[in-house]
């Protein structure tokens, strides 16, 4: 199977190739269940809303309300892809505790920790998300080796932006780099009628960044992941 063909199959499903890596011990990649070790890694993510939107709209799961739509429908999407490649498949929900997808994603393409702690990409800024990690038992050739092309950036837009908007918009003052990310302000403004803009268009400290501005997601797919981010706050009771 080739990664030309792996790309297709999810691409035409809504699915973007992030990248490849060859894991270390370090990245704390597991083992596959035959127990051969794992020599490469395919990440599997979106970018944007496009095509993954809309094909995710076009889902049984979506359709049929069924619980954790999005996580379901990728896993019924991205297993046969892997394991059409004789590959396995983790999904960044598997947990806690959690694969450290987005370690493993800056292993994969460029991309960098920005202040508020999601990852940026120079290209797409914050926009992206991890779906899956295919775990192969050969050493596949790296498609764009981040070192070797040219063309990369390789230093964080993050470093050239000397107003930091995403620090100084957030209205629950959720982000800071010394305390990190205060999830449940953050919850908390969303859920009430003051948080109306996050809840409807998406967090406002990512929607200023400047960076990958063509890449905000779509109002309608934002506001389903601030439904379900504040939907298992109110679950688990913490607001
Ligand atoms: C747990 C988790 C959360 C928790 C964080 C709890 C906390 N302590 O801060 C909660 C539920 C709050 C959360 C929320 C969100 N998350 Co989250 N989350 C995860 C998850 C499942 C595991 C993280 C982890 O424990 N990693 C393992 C440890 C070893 O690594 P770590 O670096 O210490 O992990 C920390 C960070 O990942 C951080 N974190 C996780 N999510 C977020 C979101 C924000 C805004 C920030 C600042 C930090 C942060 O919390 C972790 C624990 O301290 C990952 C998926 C994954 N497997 O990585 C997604 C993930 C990190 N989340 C992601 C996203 C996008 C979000 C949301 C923005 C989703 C949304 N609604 O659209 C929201 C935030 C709401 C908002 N303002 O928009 C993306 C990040 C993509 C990127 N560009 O970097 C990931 C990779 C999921 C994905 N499918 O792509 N998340």
């Amino acid at each position: 199977m080739k990664l030309n063909d792996i790309s297709d199959d999810l691409l035409n499903s809504g699915f973007v190739l992030r990248g490849v890596f060859h894991p270390e011990p370090e990245d704390q990649v597991p083992d596959l269940s035959s127990d051969q070790p794992t020599q490469s890694v395919i990440m599997v993510g979106n970018v944007g809303s496009g095509d993954f939107w809309n094909a995710y709209k076009q889902s049984d799961e979506f359709l049929d309300a069924v619980s954790d739509p999005m996580d379901s429908w990728t896993k019924r999407i991205v297993a046969p892809i892997a394991a059409k490649a004789q590959g396995e498949v983790l999904f960044p929900s598997d947990g806690p505790p959690y694969y450290p997808f987005q370690k493993w994603a800056s292993r994969a393409e460029v991309l960098f920790p920005s202040p508020i702690g999601l990852f940026i990409s120079p290209e797409w800024g914050t926009w992206h998300a991890l779906r899956a990690a295919i775990l192969l038992p050969v050493k596949i050739e790296i498609p764009h080796a981040v070192s070797e092309d040219p063309g990369s950036c390789l230093t964080s837009p993050c470093l050239d932006c000397k107003d930091q908007p995403c620090l100084k918009t957030c209205p629950a003052d959720a982000f800071s780099i010394e305390q990190g990310y205060d999830y449940l302000a953050c919850a908390r403004h969303v859920a009430s009628d003051e948080g109306v803009s996050c809840s409807s268009a998406g967090c406002l400290a990512r929607r200023v960044c400047p960076i990958g501005q063509e890449y905000t997601l779509c109002s309608e797919h934002a506001a389903f992941h601030m439904s379900a981010f504040i939907g298992e706050r109110k679950r688990l009771g913490e607001i």
